[in-house]
């Protein structure tokens, strides 16, 4: 450890009860938006405890004390139901708090490490793409006695795609970075498909698309199967659970699990919709959620997958015109990449959309 971190992080670490001495502590996972860290200690029997240690980004979370009231309530009412998935434990701080505020006014947050676990960037197997889906539908349903309404929006209007498209155009509009110019065919790509962003918010007011507690960050690296079954574990990254709709929880899923290549693949020919896996992927979701979607919800699940596929790939371009400022990136043009990969994936499923679309009517028929 780097002697300045060392220093606030033992700082933290008295902060919060966790047990033993620190070992290590080293940055972890690849999430796009906290710092993240594995903190390692050595409690007095001489037993490992690995923990989460996590600066919340609070550029993308206004108000990281909504964020953690909103994961304490959530987590307290999974665990009060011994039939729930597996979630996270959150460490209190020694003042009961869930999170700790630094003099600099950043929060840091522990949880208990999830062990016996693998997170997995990219499913290796359908099987695991399969029981990543359960989690997310078992996350669905062990949620839907859990009052959605009483939730905080920890990002207003996070999956409200005709305002990300506002976003987007002021974006184009103002083009900071001088980018636009370089971009027209990607910016008409998202212009040319404006009629399709307010399907899900209208199916929502026709009463065909219930408000329900949903994830909204659905990567399957943001699940953790069991080491040695590779069984669905738990869900994490509970930032963003908040009111909104299964069918973008779906779709998030898909935009990037179902995808042949990584997010930000450079080469195209490699960027491809496996409908394999997005039946597989539907099968998962549904089996989780355990019969409790209506059939309405149930059909527009490929709408989900479109919506999500597009916004993220809006969001990805708007980032790139204002300057890269909101998703960590690697490398100059790295938002673009994954701006492409999400356009291809978007052409791709308007290619198989009839298929996408007799595939959940079965599951429909077959309830
Ligand atoms: P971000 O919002 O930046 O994606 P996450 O909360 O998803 O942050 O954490 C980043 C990564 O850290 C995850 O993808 C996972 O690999 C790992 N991780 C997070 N929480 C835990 C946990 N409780 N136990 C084990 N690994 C975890
Ligand atoms: C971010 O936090 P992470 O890496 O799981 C983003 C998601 C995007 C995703 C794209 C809070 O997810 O909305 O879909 O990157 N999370 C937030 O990879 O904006
Ligand atoms: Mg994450």
């Amino acid at each position: 450890m780097d002697k300045d971190f060392e220093i606030i992080v033992r700082e933290l670490a008295d902060h919060f009860k966790i047990k033993g001495e620190i070992v290590s502590c080293e940055p972890y996972g690849n999430g796009h938006i906290n710092s993240t860290f594995v903190l390692v200690c050595i409690d007095e029997t001489g037993k490992r405890r690995r923990y989460i240690l996590q600066k919340i980004n609070k550029s993308v979370f206004k108000s990281p004390e909504e964020v953690m009231e909103n994961i304490v309530r959530v987590t307290a009412f999974l665990k009060s139901n011994p039939a729930s998935l597996k979630t996270l434990s959150v460490i209190f701080n020694k003042d009961n708090l869930s999170y700790y505020k630094t003099s600099e006014g950043d929060y840091w947050r522990i949880y208990k490490f999830v062990e016996s676990s693998i997170c997995l960037d990219l499913p290796e197997t359908e099987e695991d793409f399969y029981q990543s889906a359960f989690a997310f539908g078992r996350f669905q349903r062990d949620l839907n006695e859990f009052p959605a309404d009483t939730l905080h929006e920890t990002i207003p209007d996070f999956h409200n795609t005709p305002k990300r498209y506002e976003t987007f155009l002021k974006a184009v509009r103002e083009d900071r970075c001088g980018r636009a110019a370089s971009v027209a065919d990607e910016i008409k790509f998202f212009t040319d498909r404006a009629d399709f962003y307010s399907v899900l918010l209208d199916s929502c007011k026709l009463g065909l698309l219930p408000l329900r507690v949903s994830h909204n960050d659905t990567k399957i690296n943001n699940s953790m199967l069991h080491e040695d079954t590779r069984t669905a574990l738990c869900v994490i990254d509970l930032d963003t659970i908040m009111p909104g709709f299964s069918v973008t929880d779906f779709g998030d899923a898909i935009r990037f699990g179902a995808s042949t290549a990584a997010e930000d693949e450079k080469d195209l020919s490699k960027v491809n919709l496996d409908m394999n896996m997005f039946k597989i992927y539907a099968k998962g979701f549904l089996d989780g959620c355990g019969g409790q979607l209506l059939d309405s919800e149930i059909m527009l699940l490929p709408e989900g997958a479109k919506m999500m596929t597009i916004e993220c790939g809006m969001r990805f371009l708007t980032d790139y015109l204002e300057g890269d400022t909101y998703f960590r990136t690697h490398y100059e043009g790295h938002n673009l990449d994954r701006c492409h990969t999400q356009m291809k994936l978007v052409s791709d499923m308007e290619a198989n959309w009839d298929e996408m679309k007799a595939t959940v009517k079965e599951h429909c028929k077959n309830k």
